[in-house]
């Protein structure tokens, strides 16, 4: 098979050729040398949880030693995977929560929206009057802090959502306590000799997804919002035609803004400007990549290099003087692959310290110093760059990003207003989708998987939706995909919108697809589906609007997905979890959910159905959804 089959991203293609020529493996190598995967771990019914094990289920032997049978074996995988996705979004947020602890007038990290601080505070009860901002910050980041570990109660922010959804949570037993305690009793739950019940194992994933939706993840995306800016629309651009032959090019990938808000400050410092000047650079040029791409360019419009699946192919291109990473999705290939350049792979974080790597700890104490270390390392990089060695594909596209909720809502407030108004409300995309002007909305979130082609999936469902009037927000490598292949342009409304969505688009003067951030700010997402069903007095269940993830391939998706099901909105998957080992597991997921929280899975790898299934479903909910609208208007309005 030809390697360049495996991704529609044409730069990618170039630099696969490249990584032949150089003698360089990647992940497409290795995926045409893994041949077939092994089959019990496909399904999800091999048990390696104890030393008896590995137990492996087959019609001969349907019980593992313990007699666990494949329903408690995959339920406990399930809930293993929920949990290490819950854990990674939940960290991330929690060294935001120190960070804001860390936090003062004169140090590194500052407050930089006050106003989202105090609505925050006010919240959470702590008094903001005639108190210092940073007083009122360091409180609210130890409640935060608190959300982690606190003895009793609920998440403080399941009450973000409308009544109608917090009841379902209530009724259902679903309300996470601490984060840190919900992580704790799915790896207890799922030990050896604890939970075999597969109705209970899917239950606690739920649960446990909940803190991460409802609790971790809104604190990370809160808290940067805080500390470095909630993001507004802006341009940019896409794709590894972004690295420049004439500058310093630095690659940031990895997750938390706490690292790279401080490269960005530094690669700004003009002392390391002028360096790169003596170096025969023209200046430095940040890229980026994966989640810290995401919010480096929603904050500050840097461009973006690439997505999840060309981590390895940036640095092929010769050009690249310093991959900056932390933690989450990065390849330990990446070592390797920096061997055959000048490239250095500079490793941060003790959480996700990488073999062959050039380590340098970063910490928030001495922030802006180390990014200043870090960003020198590469800028001195450069004289080592071979010339001969370089090749950077041309194609790069344009997209407006930076589509916070707060950004969101004044800019659709101008289908009535003609500017834009700070205190507009959601009611203009609401009346959009009462009308049916907008058929519904479409979160497109996730990762690449080299299950299917880079892209592929992301792409064909994102135009099949704007073609069928559906407004796409996005987040995590799925933006990325967006960006990269021009479907964050403003004129691709035009290019690619049905009729309702072109005009809307058009009037407000926004793209069809909506860079909301990274993976954590699917938060966000949640904010403005809660937002909405707020104003309509509706539960999130109520309104025409789906979870998509197709190309999901990280636990972190899993927890996602499992949180997006239980906020009430059906989830939409194209790559099979490995739960087809039990067919309990994926009836409960895919239809017995329905019962319990409103919503549930639909997976198909065939993304061309995946998208005529969502299409078709959005217009089933329309008929429910419009029902209640009518009903709605029905009832006089209580004096
Ligand atoms: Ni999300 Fe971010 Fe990309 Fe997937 Fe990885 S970067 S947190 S997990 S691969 S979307």
């Amino acid at each position: 098979m030809d390697k360049k089959m495996l991704t529609i991203d044409l730069n990618s293609q170039v630099m696969i050729d490249k990584a032949e020529k150089d003698g360089v493996e990647t992940m497409y190598d290795r995926k045409l040398a893994m041949k077939a995967q092994c089959g019990f771990g496909l399904q999800g019914n091999c048990c390696r949880i104890c030393g008896m094990g590995p137990c492996r289920i087959t019609p001969k032997t349907p019980r593992g030693l313990c007699g666990a049978d494949e329903h408690t074996i995959v339920g406990r995988n399930f809930a293993r995977m929920v949990a290490g996705g819950t854990a990674a979004h939940s960290d991330h947020a929690r060294d935001l929560a120190h960070t804001m602890a860390l936090s003062s007038r004169d140090g590194n990290y500052k407050i930089r929206e006050e106003g989202k601080l105090i609505e925050l505070a006010k919240e959470w009860d702590v008094a903001t009057e005639g108190r210092d901002i940073y007083d009122i910050a360091h409180e609210v980041a130890e409640i935060g802090l608190m959300e982690f570990g606190k003895p009793y109660g609920v998440s403080r922010l399941l009450k973000n959502a409308p009544k109608q959804r917090q009841q379902v949570w209530k009724d259902y037993e679903i309300e996470p306590r601490a984060i840190d305690r919900e992580i704790a009793t799915i790896m207890h739950s799922t030990h050896i000799g604890c939970t075999s019940d597969l109705d209970s194992l899917i239950h606690m994933s739920l649960r446990t997804s909940m803190a991460d939706g409802w609790a971790g993840s809104m604190i990370g995306t809160r808290f940067s919002d805080i500390l470095f800016g909630t993001p507004i629309p802006r341009q940019t651009e896409a794709n590894l035609g972004v690295l420049e032959q004439t500058k310093v090019n630095i690659v940031l990938h990895g997750h938390e803004p706490t690292l790279s808000e401080m490269i960005v400050l530094a690669s700004e410092d003009p002392e390391l400007v002028a360096l790169a000047k003596e170096m025969g650079a023209e200046g430095i040029n940040l890229a980026g990549m994966c989640c810290t791409g995401n919010e480096v360019t929603m904050r500050h419009g840097v461009r973006i290099a690439g997505d999840f699946h060309q981590q390895e192919l940036a640095i092929i291109t010769g050009a690249v003087e310093a991959v900056i990473v932390d933690v989450q999705c990065i390849f330990p290939a990446l070592a390797k692959v920096a061997d055959c350049y000048h490239t250095k792979f500079i490793t941060t974080s003790p959480k996700a310290k990488i073999t062959g790597s050039t380590y340098i700890e970063f910490k928030e104490e001495e922030a802006l110093a180390i990014a200043k270390e870090i960003v020198k390392e590469a800028v001195l990089n450069f004289k080592n760059r071979d010339q001969e060695k370089v090749l950077i594909p041309e194609l790069k596209s344009s997209a407006t990003v930076g589509y916070s909720v707060d950004a969101i809502i004044p800019q659709l407030d101008r289908v009535v207003n003609s500017h834009i108004d700070p205190t507009g409300t959601v009611k203009p995309l609401v009346d959009c989708l009462k009308s049916g002007v907008l058929r519904g909305a479409a979160g497109v979130v996730g990762c690449n998987n080299a299950k299917g082609v880079s892209n592929e999936a992301h792409v064909t469902i994102m135009k099949e939706l704007i073609k069928n009037d559906i407004i796409v927000v996005t987040t995590g490598c799925g933006a990325q995909a967006a960006a990269k292949f021009g479907l964050m342009d403003k004129d691709a409304a035009k290019k690619y919108a049905g009729k309702g969505l072109a005009t809307v688009c058009e009037l407000v003067d926004i793209p069809p697809v909506l860079h909301m951030g990274s993976c954590v700010d699917i938060s966000r997402i949640l904010d403005l589906v809660a937002a909405c069903a707020k104003n309509l007095d509706m539960d999130m269940s109520d309104i025409p609007v789906v979870g998509i993830a197709p190309e999901w391939m990280s636990e972190k998706a899993v927890a996602i997905g499992c949180y997006v099901v239980a906020s009430g909105i059906d989830t939409y998957l194209g790559i099979m979890p490995p739960i087809t080992g039990s067919s309990r597991a994926v009836e409960i997921l895919t239809e017995g959910l329905k019962d319990k929280v409103g919503a549930s899975f639909t997976v198909n790898e065939n993304c061309h159905e995946l998208a005529a299934t969502i299409i078709s479903d959005i217009e089933k909910k329309r008929v429910h959804f419009e029902k209640l609208v009518e009903e709605k208007m029905m009832v006089p309005a209580e004096a």
